[in-house]
């Protein structure tokens, strides 16, 4: 017998492939990296680090890990890294673990403005545990204010200065943040778990030379598996004191290292770090740079189409893989959008646009992302498509016939753009499979 979860599994595969999908977090993964994932490497147990394991039998683990550390190094110059985190979450409580006792100051993105839970949310452990302040974005404009982000550090002195965002359409200015950290003696993170893919391919500003820490997810634009790394760059003679980088390096990577584990992971997923070295290898490829600009190319479409019918773009547009959407003057809101887009076989996520008169879970907003379907081959004319089906589906919320034939539409047309492992079924079920 077939054990049914094969059936859920092929279920999903098929919406995956079926419809479209827009958030700006998920991305489809190579058959390599799926095939690193679904390894014997799950089997093993190797706490430590490659060459000081808890455990025997790691002679093979260490090689996959170093090869996984080199290539996220090569991939954006940095000068350490560790590839442990299970997530971007675990990356960023580490790193508050490691510098901040408990009680001390964070000051980051305002999460209903476009920032994240773990960067001092009060629901998540980052706002329980340590004195957390915001800073946001202008109201007229929905852009990051770095004077205004000048004062709230001068008058806060947080001992981190946190940057990064889960939905903001803009780059940041990491020169300018490390400047403001400098003068208040603050120790400046990065999370680029969004951009990290357009980060590597070098369309964004660079934060490894400014940030003291950056933080990443390796499955949103990098396009590996479900994962999280933390890394420094080149540029600190300071902010634990010491001289030299070589010491700095030592002494930082030591408190990041045991933050992580023992401090809040134990044994490190094998597997997903032979999938993650898989991932940076692909990244490293010429190929995944034209990936990588034609991810920023067809949001600029998307915003640009959505702008030509009537839609408020947040920003006017974006730099990155993000298209935020108010939908205020169309009179829907987030999640009426969400469900009703659904139907028509488009994905999304309803989204707080900044100071939204709506709660989170309403919202007035939608967040479109370009990189999954641009896996899939979509070029600008596509995205131009996808912008009048977007459209139209808002259009007919009350007409489940006409979200349906849009569904119909949208399925028949994927059939010329396949996942990249459409090409490996997975045993299902006979009801599945029928
Ligand atoms: N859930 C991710 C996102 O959608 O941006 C962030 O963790």
């Amino acid at each position: 017998m077939v054990d049914p979860i094969f059936g859920w599994i092929e279920a999903e595969r098929r919406r995956q492939e079926e419809g479209l999908e827009l958030i700006a977090s998920e991305n489809y993964a190579s058959p390599a990296v799926l095939q690193a994932l679904g390894s014997v490497l799950n089997n093993k147990y190797a706490e430590g680090l490659p060459g000081r394991r808890y455990y025997g039998g790691c002679e093979y683990v260490d090689e996959v890990e170093r090869l996984a550390q080199e290539r996220l190094k090569l991939l954006f110059g940095a000068e350490w890294v560790n590839v442990q985190p299970h997530s971007g979450a675990q990356a960023n409580a580490a790193v508050l673990l490691a510098l901040l006792k408990p009680g001390e100051k964070l000051l980051s993105f305002e999460l209903a403005h476009g920032g994240h839970l773990t960067h001092g949310s009060p629901l998540n452990s980052s706002g329980k545990l340590y004195t957390v302040q915001h800073y946001g974005v202008r109201a007229d404009v929905c852009l990051l204010d770095y004077d205004q982000i000048r004062d709230k550090a001068r008058a806060f002195r947080p001992k981190v200065l946190m940057a990064g965002a889960s939905s903001y359409p803009r780059d940041w200015d990491w020169k300018c943040l490390r400047e403001i950290a400098d003068e208040v003696g603050a120790i400046l993170v990065a999370d680029i778990a969004h951009p990290a893919g357009l980060i590597a391919a070098k369309l964004l500003n660079d934060p490894l030379p400014h940030c003291h820490i950056v933080t990443s997810t390796t499955h949103k634009t990098l396009r590996g598996p479900r994962g999280g790394v933390i890394m420094m760059g080149r540029d600190f003679e300071n902010p634990l004191g010491e001289k030299t980088l070589k010491g700095h390096l030592k002494k930082m990577s030591a408190l990041l290292d045991s933050a992580l584990f023992p401090g809040i992971q134990g044994g490190p997923h094998m597997h997903a770090i032979a999938a993650k070295a898989v991932a940076f290898g692909e990244a490293l490829q010429p190929e995944f740079r034209s990936y990588a600009r034609q991810i920023v190319r067809n949001a600029q479409v998307l915003s640009q189409a959505l702008m030509e019918r009537g839609y408020t773009v947040l920003t006017g547009g974006t730099d990155n893989h993000i298209v935020l959407v108010d939908l205020r003057n169309k009179g829907i809101t987030g999640r009426e959008a969400e469900e009703g887009l659904e139907k028509a076989g488009i994905t999304v996520n309803k989204n707080l646009i900044p100071y939204d008169p709506q709660p989170p879970l309403v919202a007035s907003g939608i967040r479109l992302g370009t990189p999954a379907l641009t896996t899939r081959g979509f070029t600008e004319s596509e995205f131009r498509q996808v912008a009048a089906w977007i459209d139209a589906a808002l259009m007919s919320l009350s007409d489940p016939e006409k979200l349906k034939r849009i569904r119909m539409e949208i399925r028949a047309f994927l059939q010329a753009y396949p996942l990249p492992y459409a090409a490996a079924p997975i045993p299902v079920p006979d009801e599945v499979s029928a």
